[in-house]
């Protein structure tokens, strides 16, 4: 069998702050380990005089007094005995007043009581140490504090829930069955065991490897919804990149006039298609110009436009597809970036001739930026090629991680080369199913090695 990588439970007991900095209403020093109620029984005085250290799990009233008997703060004390806990073992919540100084003095204050200061990350990954949940959930615990819109937020908790851990276990069970009765019989040649490259084998192999490459076609969509995406509208000036920027964005933001050479900088907002977070830039209508600042914006749109994940390329309506338009589709287009042919003004001109253009584009929009006339079908054209063409939903089974993907990658090579040769002796299967059942316990964190967990969890913030 795979050998489980064997992982010590911690002794000794962390502390931190686990608000904000800044000023607050409240702020909260946490601590988590065996010693949490011994050192909060020093600092804390109750007002009714209870001795917590053998107190149930609630929330109690009192002063945090320093060693002199100097009032602190006056707190709620919040006892959560272990397990029922965030970290699985005794954990004591200080709710003092928000501000820094009520919160470092008293996590000075049970620092010299025997706390060590938590690393970034510890109190989940003693969550995940001890059991509670396993990586793919802490990681979501992180992806949950960081959503930047409601639709990452539901992604995020999908994977909190357990829906990708159960998704990679239902994969795992019948590797491990499969492992398990290949080795019996390598082990007792002599026995008469039962045929085990059986052709029902080869189907649920078949099957699982499936299972594994559709999931694979999902990593672009949690990522998406994780870190969103750069979209940079892009065209000759004056065919109403502003004007499609402000309507994008539903607000006045950037300088429209008729003068061909208005927008000189680059212009960034955050805005939200369809739950994918989106970085949406202008740019500098792009030409030859004399000019140096209009220059300057046009060298700027250019690196934009390297960095993107999509273009626009807005066009006119009213103009049939110009020599220079034509240059400028054929530099877009040889970006390697997904470009769309937005043709705007559609006020103007209804029905304009496209023939000219091709099909060389991701996808081609007429739109109005000044009715506001099919920009909800260049909203739903952008988000169905930003997730890469599949309609996918924030709360289905998603990968959300670069390390996931790779480790997926790996089982789903390992279970192809398996089945590739599958009549090959039980000790060629056997050494392909362990690899893929090591792979898939990294992305759980049952195989994941000591020095990626530690990467993994310095990500988080100091005190969750
Ligand atoms: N009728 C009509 N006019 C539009 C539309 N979109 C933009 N315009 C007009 O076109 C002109 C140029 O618009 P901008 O949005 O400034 O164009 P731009 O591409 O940003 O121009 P530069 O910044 O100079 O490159 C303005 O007079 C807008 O009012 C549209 O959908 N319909
Ligand atoms: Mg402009």
């Amino acid at each position: 069998m795979t050998p489980p990588v064997t992982r010590t439970t911690p002794e000794d007991t962390i502390a931190a702050v686990s608000t904000p900095p800044g000023e607050g209403a409240i702020g909260i020093v946490r601590l988590s380990g065996p010693d949490a109620l011994r050192i909060a029984a020093v600092v804390f005085h109750s007002s009714s005089g209870l001795d917590i250290r053998t107190a149930r799990s609630r929330i109690y009233h009192g002063e945090i007094r320093a060693d002199d008997g100097e009032p602190l703060d006056e707190v709620l004390l919040h006892i959560m005995r272990a397990p029922h806990s965030y970290t699985r073992e005794d954990v004591v919540e200080v709710n003092a007043h928000g501000g820094a100084g009520p919160l470092q003095a008293i996590l000075e204050l049970v620092l010299r009581k025997g706390a060590r200061l938590a690393e970034p990350g510890e109190f989940t990954k003693r969550a995940f140490l001890n059991g509670r949940i396993d990586l793919v959930q802490a990681e979501a615990v992180i992806d949950r504090i960081r959503a930047r819109t409601r639709a990452g937020l539901r992604a995020a908790n999908a994977a909190a829930s357990g829906a990708l851990s159960q998704a990679i276990a239902s994969m795992r069970e019948p590797l491990l069955q499969a492992l398990a009765r290949i080795e019996a019989s390598v082990d007792f040649p002599e026995e008469d065991l039962p045929e085990l490259v059986t052709p029902e084998l080869q189907t649920t192999l078949t099957t699982i490897a499936a299972r594994m490459e559709t999931l694979l076609q999902t990593s672009d969509a949690g990522r998406l919804y994780r870190e969103g995406a750069a979209v940079t509208i892009a065209g000759r000036p004056n065919v109403g990149k502003s004007s499609l920027f402000n309507a994008l964005l539903r607000d006045a933001r950037a300088i429209v006039t008729a003068r061909p050479g208005t927008t000189r900088d680059l212009l960034e907002e955050i805005i939200t298609i369809q739950g994918i977070p989106v970085r949406l830039s202008d740019t500098a209508g792009l030409r030859h110009s004399d000019d140096e600042v209009e220059r300057i914006g046009v060298d700027i749109a250019r690196s934009a436009l390297g960095a993107a994940d999509a273009v626009l390329f807005v066009v006119e309506a009213t103009d049939p597809a110009t020599p220079e338009d034509e240059t400028l589709a054929a530099d877009l287009l040889a970006l390697e970036v997904p470009v769309f042919l937005v043709i705007n003004k559609t006020d103007l001109n209804p029905a304009p001739a496209l023939g000219g253009w091709g099909d060389r584009f991701s996808a081609t929009c007429l739109v109005s930026a000044q009715s506001g006339d099919g920009l909800h079908e260049l909203e739903a054209a952008l988000a169905k090629q930003l997730l890469g063409g599949v309609s996918m939903n924030p709360s289905d089974v998603l990968l959300n991680r670069v390390h996931q993907r790779d480790s997926l990658r790996r089982a789903h090579q390992a279970l192809t080369h398996l089945l590739a040769d599958f009549g090959a002796s039980p000790e060629f299967l056997s050494i392909d199913l362990r690899d893929a059942l090591a792979a898939l316990g990294e992305i759980t964190g049952e195989s994941t090695a000591e020095d990626v967990l530690d990467r993994i969890f310095a990500s988080f913030c100091i005190g969750k």
